[in-house]
């Protein structure tokens, strides 16, 4: 019986101590509203302002988190000062676009829920006409549904990061160079061109951070609008790529992976345990990386202990 009792607490605190099991989840509504804002946001780091429409004057939008199973529980707000329809497209829910996700005029509100049934990191955006327009002004965001359990093969991250690389177009009524791919100056990550690099941005005064050797999951989504990501560690390989951010879709050491337009993966990186290092995570397209879309990452014993957890996810 002792025998039996030690080893039940020693199963207890491995599974404490890997997090297999955790978190033990129960079905739960996640509640969500979000109101389109048409109104300029910064979009580099050095202030300048751009006549973005967007999710409650965020770009990207609220980080919305659920765990497989939830119900997600939307309310569309377009408010009467708006000029524009606005909706909102989850790439996370099974429903019908024409009644989700059809648009509503200024003044008006649209509520539904939906289930969320597989993990993964998805993207949402507005789905109006037209389309190229809404998401290049910025109406996106993340959302992140978490398998009800970690395990071997989807491990705890020591942290995680949300980042989001999108297109900017200056000239914000010109439909067609959007369309056409043409008349877009620089790349931004989290809203902002060179957001967190402050190697390629003499104004830019933020990095992300981890202590050597932690795992850090980056959740990338690629709010392109006619472009694809090769995502790449400069210096470090991408030591698991969740395709889709699915724990069942799985690759090892992978040095550059593409994310499709409106796709999105999870990677996971372990920095050398023994040494401070640096990485910089960027779109190997160079068209992209030389004008806005790398982020670095400093990877040392000083590390902010507040980084990439609880609400310093997806940083501003
Ligand atoms: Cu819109």
């Amino acid at each position: 019986m002792k025998r039996y009792q030690t080893g039940l607490l020693l199963c207890m605190i491995i599974c404490m101590v890997t997090g297999f099991g955790a978190p033990a989840a129960t079905a739960k509504t996640v509640a969500v509203t979000l109101t389109a804002k048409e109104a300029d946001v910064v979009i580099d780091n050095k202030g300048t302002t751009y006549p973005a429409w967007s999710y409650d004057g965020m770009i990207p939008g609220k980080l919305i988190r659920a765990t497989v199973g939830d119900l997600v529980d939307v309310t569309l707000i377009n408010p009467k000062s708006n000029k524009k329809s606005h909706s909102i497209d989850f790439h996370a829910a099974e429903v019908d676009m024409l009644n989700e996700f059809g648009s509503i005029r200024p003044g008006h509100r649209r509520h539904f829920s939906f289930n969320v049934r597989h993990a993964g990191v998805y993207m949402y955006h507005c789905a109006s006409n037209p389309l190229a327009q809404h998401i290049a002004r910025g109406m996106f965001g993340v959302m992140i549904v978490d398998p009800k359990h970690y395990s071997r093969a989807y491990p705890k991250p020591d942290r995680e990061y949300v980042l989001v690389q999108s297109q900017y177009f200056p000239d914000a009524d010109n439909v067609t160079e959007m369309v056409t791919n043409r008349g877009w100056t620089h790349a931004l990550i989290n809203g902002k061109i060179f957001h967190f690099d402050p190697l390629h941005d003499g104004n830019a005064t933020r990095a992300l951070m981890s202590r050597p050797g932690e795992r850090v999951r980056i959740f990338f989504v690629n709010a392109n609008i006619n472009m694809p990501v090769a995502f790449h560690p400069m210096a470090g390989m991408w030591d698991r790529v969740f395709v889709n951010g699915n724990p069942d879709n799985v690759l090892s050491h992978v040095q550059t992976y593409g994310v499709p337009v409106g796709g999105a993966s999870t990677f996971d990186i372990v920095s050398p345990a023994e040494r401070s290092t640096h990485n910089l995570l960027m779109d190997h397209t160079m068209s992209a990386a030389m004008r806005g879309a790398s982020t670095l990452l400093i990877n040392d014993p000083a590390a902010d202990p507040e980084l990439g957890k609880g609400d310093h996810i997806l940083l501003r």
